[in-house]
């Protein structure tokens, strides 16, 4: 059976785009067909500027989301990864193996630090070597997939590049995984700025989509989209990318292809309001049961720490051999 590792990281409240891109296919499939791990990633969300107490709380409902969303502890395992030394211990094993320039290429890196710089703020260590984290994770569990959003998929390419180096080097101690990405949505853009991409550490809120939203919260971001020149609906991500991004989410929702959905809608002449309308109530459908279910599982937070307690367990005992093995190849002694 494969093995599938991902993770999600509490720098912000989830969102449509964390759904569609990765949480839906770890629900509806990865779960059902493989041995399944599902992490929140919360050291990561110290690379940058934090809260403690948010990162906290934020850790807290990502797992408590995660569960609303239909992750089943009964066929996969969700756990925290600060609860699981493994990935830390990993992690220095393999930023002996990394390079300091394949660090410096990380396209999320130089978006990321640009960002803090302008902010007049400084670039901690953890955002440049955070990928080898991050491949710590994957590889600790001998991963064979990574089911993943597109902007993750260079980290996934680091991952195997890191994993294949040691292997050459120190012996056969890793699986090579893959990252995996949805036909859809993989990349789901920000409503008021469809050129980047939406993401829940962005301070401007007022083109995301979370998945805690009210439904009327969805309906006025999605109406108040920001949509292309023209009037005809078509599938365009260079020339449209505005209207792209609504076939996507429409799409995404609905099963559909969004060249497809842009055909039904040029063959009837709509306007861009009629696409608007849809996605926004497609989403409020989709959001609806997650927001509901989470409000049920806030009220019994014992659920929810033995969820986390347990899968911290399992996780624990799939990583140590493997990382032991990794000390014991790149030359540590084994303690007496
Ligand atoms: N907009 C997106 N479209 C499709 N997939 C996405 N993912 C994230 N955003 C989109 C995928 O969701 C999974 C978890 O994401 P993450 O927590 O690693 O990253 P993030 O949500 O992008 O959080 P950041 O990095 O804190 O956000 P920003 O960009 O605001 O700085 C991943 O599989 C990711 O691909």
């Amino acid at each position: 059976m494969a093995r599938i590792f991902s993770g999600i990281k509490p720098t912000g409240h989830l969102t449509l785009g964390n759904y569609l891109g990765a949480v839906r296919q770890w629900v509806d499939a990865d779960q059902h067909r493989a041995d399944a791990l599902f992490c929140v990633v919360d050291l990561h969300a110290l690379t940058v500027d934090h809260d403690p107490a948010r990162v906290r709380r934020l850790s807290r409902q990502a797992a408590t989301l995660l569960l609303a969303a239909g992750l089943d502890p009964g066929l996969c395992t969700l756990f925290v990864q600060s609860h699981v030394d493994e990935h830390t211990r990993l992690a220095y094993v393999l930023e002996c193996t990394a390079t300091d320039g394949e660090m410096r290429r990380m396209i999320q890196y130089k978006e990321k630090s640009a960002r803090e710089r302008a902010a007049g703020g400084s670039v901690r260590l953890s955002l440049l070597t955070y990928p080898v984290l991050m491949a710590a994770d994957i590889l600790a569990y001998g991963a064979d997939e990574v089911p993943v959003g597109d902007d993750q998929a260079q980290h996934v390419e680091l991952t195997r590049d890191l994993a294949v180096r040691f292997n050459q080097r120190y012996g056969r101690t890793f699986a090579v995984p893959k990252a995996v990405l949805p036909l859809v949505a993989a990349r789901v853009m920000d409503l008021q700025d469809p050129t980047s991409k939406m993401g829940k550490s962005h301070a401007e809120t007022a083109g995301i989509v979370y998945l805690l939203d009210e439904s009327d919260v969805v309906r006025k971001k999605i109406m108040r989209a920001v949509t292309d020149s023209g009037s005809e609906v078509v599938y365009d991500r260079e020339a449209q990318p505005g209207v792209a991004n609504l076939l996507e989410i429409l799409a995404g929702c609905t099963g559909r292809k969004p060249m497809e959905v842009a055909a039904e809608y040029s063959s009837r002449g709509s306007s861009y309001g009629a696409l608007k309308k849809d996605t926004a109530e497609a989403v409020v459908e989709l959001l609806r049961p997650i927001r509901d279910r989470h409000a049920q599982l806030c009220a019994d937070p014992s659920y929810v720490d033995g969820v986390l307690r347990e899968g911290a367990g399992r996780a624990r005992g799939l990583a140590r051999p493997t990382v032991d093995a990794a000390y014991r190849a790149i030359g540590l002694l084994p303690p007496v």
